[in-house]
């Protein structure tokens, strides 16, 4: 059989780079879609240079997208890029429309045109619950999103379910819930909190800065979730699931276990500052991935307490060794 190939957008991102590891594993050709930038932003995906090929589009430029699967010719597109960062997307409420909802329809529309072959993973979200309507969330449960992204993600699930019955291509919708690594971007929550308690061991800093500390999520690895996403276009049909561990969590107990792997008391060091509250607020996540684990055989395998140590381990790494305290000053990050 010849060699598959797949396309990941996003891939600069942490899920990119998950996802470009787990296919090369298996021996595909991945091509990862970068956009324009006056420096490169790979520090995800350096260990996998020469690996990878990396191809230059945009998610606001159609033809850029057609002119990559015109070239590239895939068999799997796995669309991961967005602008996924809840809060601004309040504050840039259009941009997060054209790249996180419309965005969508440009990779279907280049879909359509070159190949209809082509089989398309959308990273849809739990954000799209919202307000949520009912205790555990399924693939049934009823959408409230509760901020200009979760809209447009909602946007980007029902369009890619359109196309699916519009023009009979092969597209998936995986509604994931939050998932988290050594690789997560700084300022989501976690990975705020694991890079804050590696700088407050190590003397850099000696307060960190959150929002709402009751807020629940079900967090599990990204590791474990870039599985599911191709576990889903390998099925003979195509279909939308809901990935996540069926645990939730509070940011409290993720502080809680954070600086206690570090030998710390996070009430000695968390401040709560209102202006890091949301306008409107996702209390309760929790998913039920059920019917993920009877159709495609998938299972979480990291825990929350694993994922949260793992991350506070490799944070203590990368800040290193003990340096002066510096003046009583807060964390930079005022995400
Ligand atoms: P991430 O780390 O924020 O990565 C986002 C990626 O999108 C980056 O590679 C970014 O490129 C790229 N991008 C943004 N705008 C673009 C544009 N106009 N054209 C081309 N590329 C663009 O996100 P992630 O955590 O890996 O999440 C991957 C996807 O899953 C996102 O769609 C996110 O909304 C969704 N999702 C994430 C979670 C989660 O918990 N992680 C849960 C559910 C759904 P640059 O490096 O150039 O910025
Ligand atoms: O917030 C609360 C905050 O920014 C989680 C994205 O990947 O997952 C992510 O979206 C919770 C919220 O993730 C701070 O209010 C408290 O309730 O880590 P987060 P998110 O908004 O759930 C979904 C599934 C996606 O699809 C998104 O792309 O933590 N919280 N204090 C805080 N959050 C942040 N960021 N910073 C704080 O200081």
């Amino acid at each position: 059989m010849s060699t598959p190939t797949a396309v990941i957008t996003g891939i600069t991102g942490q899920d990119g780079s998950y996802l470009a590891d787990f296919l090369l594993d298996k021996g595909y050709r991945v091509v990862g879609m970068v956009r324009r930038s006056s420096t490169e932003n790979f520090e995800r995906i350096e260990h996998l240079r020469g690996k990878l090929e990396i191809c230059q589009a945009d998610l606001l430029d159609q033809l850029s997208l057609i002119n990559l699967l015109r070239q590239v010719r895939p068999r799997e597109v796995y669309n991961l890029a967005s602008q996924s960062f809840v809060p601004t997307s309040w504050e840039q409420p259009v941009l997060t429309g054209e790249f996180t909802a419309l965005g969508v329809t440009r990779m279907l529309e280049a879909v359509r045109l070159v190949d209809r072959e082509i089989r398309f993973y959308q990273a849809s979200s739990s954000e799209m619950f919202g307000k949520a309507q009912e205790v555990p969330q399924t693939e049934r449960t009823p959408l409230y999103p509760r901020s200009p992204y979760g809209v447009a993600k909602v946007y980007g699930h029902w369009i890619t379910v359109n196309y699916r019955e519009s023009y009979g291509i092969f597209a998936c919708s995986g509604i994931l819930f939050n998932h988290e690594s050594p690789r997560r971007g700084k300022e989501f929550v976690t990975r705020k909190v694991t890079d804050g308690v590696a700088r407050i061991k190590r003397g850099l800093a000696r307060e960190l800065s959150l929002g709402n500390l009751e807020a629940r999520r079900d967090w599990g690895y990204a590791g474990d979730y870039v599985e599911a996403m191709w576990l889903m276009l390998q099925q003979p049909r195509p279909d939308d699931y809901v990935i996540a561990t069926g645990e939730t969590h509070a940011v409290r107990e993720l502080c809680e276990i954070a600086f206690a792997r570090a030998g710390l008391n996070w009430q000695e060091h968390v401040v709560v500052d209102p202006k890091l509250v949301r306008p409107a607020e996702v209390d309760l996540l929790q998913g039920d991935a059920s019917k993920a684990k009877r159709v495609l055989g998938w299972q979480p395998r990291v825990s929350f307490r694993q994922l949260i140590e793992m991350m506070v381990d490799a944070d203590l790494e990368r800040v290193g060794a003990w340096r002066p305290p510096l003046g009583n000053e807060k964390l930079q990050t005022d995400n």
